[in-house]
């Protein structure tokens, strides 16, 4: 039992990633009041979410994406270091690192307002536009 709590913990710290289950997603997605902006659906959120991260809160593997959504730090955050860096959304990139996505909601809530919509998001394009999103919502 010990040494499988063990193997539990070393693989979670191996693995450096914290994984949201997609029903908190969905919660924080609502809570923040970003379905029906523009049209768009709680799904187009939820969607992006895990095309963009597989809800990873803490994905970090390109220099300049951060976090559950992707978020770019030469427009949206503060990470110190991207030349040029606006910071629209007035926040410091490593708080899109943590398990809270309330800010981060709020960031896309911002980035969305733009006129790309959620367009601005090569993995929505890609994967979410125009398709039946009811799995990414459903039970929660
Ligand atoms: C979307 O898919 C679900 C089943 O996965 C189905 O029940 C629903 O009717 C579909 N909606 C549309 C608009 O096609
Ligand atoms: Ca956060």
């Amino acid at each position: 039992m010990k040494i499988c709590l063990m193997i539990v913990v070393a693989a979670a710290l191996a693995g450096n990633s914290w994984a949201l289950d997609r029903c908190s997603v969905v919660r924080a997605i609502r809570r923040g009041g970003l379905a029906g902006i523009k049209g768009y659906s709680l799904g187009d959120f939820v969607c992006l979410a895990y095309h963009a991260s597989r809800y990873d809160t803490s994905l970090h593997r390109s220099p300049t994406e951060y976090g559950i959504f992707q978020i770019n730090s030469y427009w949206w955050c503060d990470d110190g270091k991207t030349p040029g860096r606006k910071n629209v959304c007035r926040i410091p990139c490593r708080n899109l690192l943590n398990t809270n996505i309330a800010d981060d909601v709020k960031c896309v809530k911002r980035i969305v307002s733009d006129p790309n919509g959620l367009a601005a998001w090569e993995p929505w394009k890609k994967y979410c536009r125009g398709k039946n999103l009811s799995s990414y919502v459903r039970g929660c």
